[in-house]
């Protein structure tokens, strides 16, 4: 036991009407909504960077927080996994994820590197089998270092390439020794700063390359988990090749990977591309290809990915609706993508941060699962549509244009103007919040 979560004993479930700070008002894991647990439904895991790598620098400052970790040598790193998992402990979520660079030290060589992970990972392993926490994906920081400055796979130096894919293959092997349940690329790095120096057609043949090796590679390992990119529209990249759901899709359909490849939806990255987060949800459902998500909120006046904890139920429900929608997560959960404020000091704080991301979450999935199961949207929906359930409208879909044109003449139709109702839906979606 470290001493830095001291006297926070684990977090249970008290309801709405506690005064307990430390006690979660709307997660009750075992409390059945919609024939399932909550935490079966929820899946929450904690961002190992976030939480225990970040050192609470912006673009101003450096480090603000303090930590008995912090530092570059393995017995630190093993520290650091001691206190991530008393933390796991006391919040009771059942995933966690990290990169390689979240919980080991750097190397000299790509071998010193390789070496640390390999060791940090036979301690989580033995951790995992202490403790409830699971790993429900992992992923390589192909970002941080000024080696993939220029970016990863879409590195115009092939010797980057080779780095990047000698980091994924090691990321993948300590993923799939875990157990993870899913492997995350996110391609930070994968994009550009200017057309000057860019030949943005190589660049995309070599990611979508790389992105066909890494599925090769899941297939030859027997990895069973789900391999998901996550879209970002830039930051840090001026132009990112993965800007939003339907751009990833065109992706994976161009090189082939559409049946094999889903999506990481982050809220923070969604609102970035200039979509709702429950659009992109829906979009990549609809597609077949949602995943997972990252869960966080950005600062909606800054224009920034800031990564904060969710604090509004209301508006993640409209997310939680979309996923219920589309049947729940299989190998996905609900990571919380967010860090805490350069302020927060205390261990405190990041207890709290997690028990009112939880609860916003919680609460979401109650008012989204109330609604689904009244059944009023979705027969509001299906009457919006009804009228493609007659034999003729379906004809229109099989037979050519002119057929459907001449419908009008033999029918005499003139198309007649009805309400979106938009207002009374959201009134109903009100009265559920
Ligand atoms: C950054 C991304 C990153 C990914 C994992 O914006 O959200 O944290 O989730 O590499
Ligand atoms: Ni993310
Ligand atoms: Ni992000």
């Amino acid at each position: 036991m470290t001493d830095f979560f001291k006297g926070i004993a684990p977090i249970r479930h008290e309801g709405p009407e506690t005064a307990n700070e430390f006690a979660f008002r709307h997660y009750n894991p075992d409390e059945i909504v919609l024939g399932k647990r909550m935490e079966d439904h929820l899946r929450f895991a904690v961002a190992y960077w976030h939480s225990f790598a970040w050192p609470g620098g912006d673009p101003f400052g450096g480090q603000t927080f303090d930590r008995p970790w912090f530092g570059d040598t393995m017995d630190l790193a093993r520290m650091k996994a001691d206190v991530a998992f008393e933390m796991f402990d006391i919040l009771g979520q059942p995933f966690y994820c990290f990169h390689d660079a979240d919980v080991r030290p750097e190397g000299a060589t790509f071998a010193e590197s390789k070496r640390n992970l390999d060791e940090i990972v036979d301690y989580l392993g033995q951790k995992q089998e202490a403790h409830k926490a699971r790993l429900l994906w992992g992923t390589a920081n192909l970002f941080s270092h000024r080696r993939f400055m220029a970016g990863a796979a879409t590195n115009p130096d092939p010797d980057v390439y080779a780095y990047a894919a000698a980091t994924v293959k090691a990321n993948m092997d300590a993923t799939h020794r875990l157990g993870g349940q899913n492997y995350v690329l996110w391609g930070g790095r994968e994009g550009y700063e200017t057309l000057l120096n860019t030949d943005l057609k190589a660049e995309r043949q070599h990611a979508g390359r790389f992105l066909q090796q890494v599925v090769e590679y899941k297939h030859k390992i027997g990895f069973k988990g789900a391999i998901l990119i996550e879209p970002k529209p830039q930051e840090p990249s001026k132009h990112q090749y993965d800007y939003d759901v339907a751009t990833v899709y065109g992706f994976l359909v161009e090189f082939g990977l559409e049946k094999e490849v889903k999506v990481n939806i982050e809220q923070g990255h969604a609102i970035l591309a200039g979509h709702s987060f429950e659009h992109e949800i829906a979009l990549a459902a609809s597609l077949g290809i949602f995943g997972s998500i990252d869960m966080n909120r950005n600062d909606y006046q800054s224009g920034w990915d800031t990564d904060q904890f969710p604090n509004n139920h209301a508006e993640k429900a409209l997310a939680f609706y979309e996923i219920l929608r589309a049947g729940g997560y299989t190998t996905g959960g609900t990571n919380f993508d967010a860090k805490l404020r350069r302020q927060s000091l205390d261990a405190e704080d990041l207890i709290l941060a997690h028990v009112g991301g939880m609860d916003t979450c919680a609460r979401a999935l109650k008012c989204a699962a109330a609604l689904l199961e009244s059944g009023e949207l979705e027969a509001a929906r299906k009457a919006r549509y009804a009228g493609w359930d007659t034999p003729a409208a379906k004809a229109m879909l099989v037979g050519t244009l002119e057929q459907a044109a001449a419908r009008v003449t033999a029918e005499g139709i003139e198309p007649e103007p009805r309400s979106g109702r938009q207002e009374r839906l959201e009134n109903l979606w009100n009265r559920y919040l």
